[in-house]
């Protein structure tokens, strides 16, 4: 059955793959799966074709059949769930690597996420340098308890799974910030997962869409 996953027509971040179909790629190409993507617009991210696949008028969704998801992080754990690759088979391994999906999408995105949002939209407010520390402590208190459990361990439970390929997604989003080279074995840690095949795959396919639309 086709995979169907939306992505923007033009990235915001000019290929850096710091969208989040990015981990959907990623995830699609681990476990070896085939898909194709639908570009879409802003103007189209909010009208009613893709609002029925989105309330929020987000990317990225998934089609395959009948079934349309969104929200990144349910699309990975469903193509975790259902393919061998991204997933422990034994149930309390899996629990745990479950638990790390969370841990990236819950409690260290959001600061990261909104260091880069505020670094964009508050750059010039008078609370802006405040916002960014106060952000920088945040994000350097949650780095600090994820450097200290994996110490020099490749991954953070065991083989690789789909909780270290949604930390790297969100980790990555500090290139450029210098707080991750604080943490040599976080900044090893996203190098271990850049360097992944399945990885640069993806990263070649959503670079391709900004290098071809910037052609056009
Ligand atoms: N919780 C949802 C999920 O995980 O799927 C969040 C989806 C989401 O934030 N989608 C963003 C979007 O569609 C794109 S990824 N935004 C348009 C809108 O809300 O109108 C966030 C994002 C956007 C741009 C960059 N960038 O340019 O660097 C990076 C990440």
């Amino acid at each position: 059955m086709t995979i169907t996953i939306t992505a923007f027509e033009r990235s915001p971040d000019r290929g850096k793959g710091l969208a989040r179909d990015m981990r959907v790629r990623w995830a699609l190409e681990e476990v070896g799966l085939p898909y194709e993507v639908r570009l879409l617009s802003f103007k189209a991210m909010k009208q009613p074709p893709h609002l029925s696949l989105q309330p929020f008028g987000q990317i990225p969704t998934y089609e395959e059949g009948d079934l349309a998801l969104f929200e990144s992080g349910a699309i990975v754990l469903h193509i975790a769930e259902r393919h061998a690759g991204l997933l422990p088979d034994e149930a309390n391994a899996r629990a745990r690597a479950i638990a790390w999906m969370f841990a990236a999408l819950n409690t260290i995105e959001p600061p990261v996420f909104d260091r880069n949002l505020v670094q964009i939209l508050e750059r010039n407010e008078p609370w802006y340098e405040h916002r960014l520390r106060a952000l920088d402590e945040t994000i350097r208190r949650r780095l600090g308890g994820l450097s200290n459990h994996l110490g020099d361990a490749d991954w953070l439970d065991g083989a690789f799974s789909a909780g270290d390929l949604l930390m790297v997604t969100v980790l990555r989003r500090l290139h450029g910030s210098g707080i991750l080279e604080e943490y040599p074995n976080l900044a090893a840690y996203v190098a271990r997962g850049e360097a992944r095949p399945a990885y640069k795959r993806a990263f070649e396919a959503q670079l391709a869409v900004f290098t071809t639309a910037s052609s056009g």
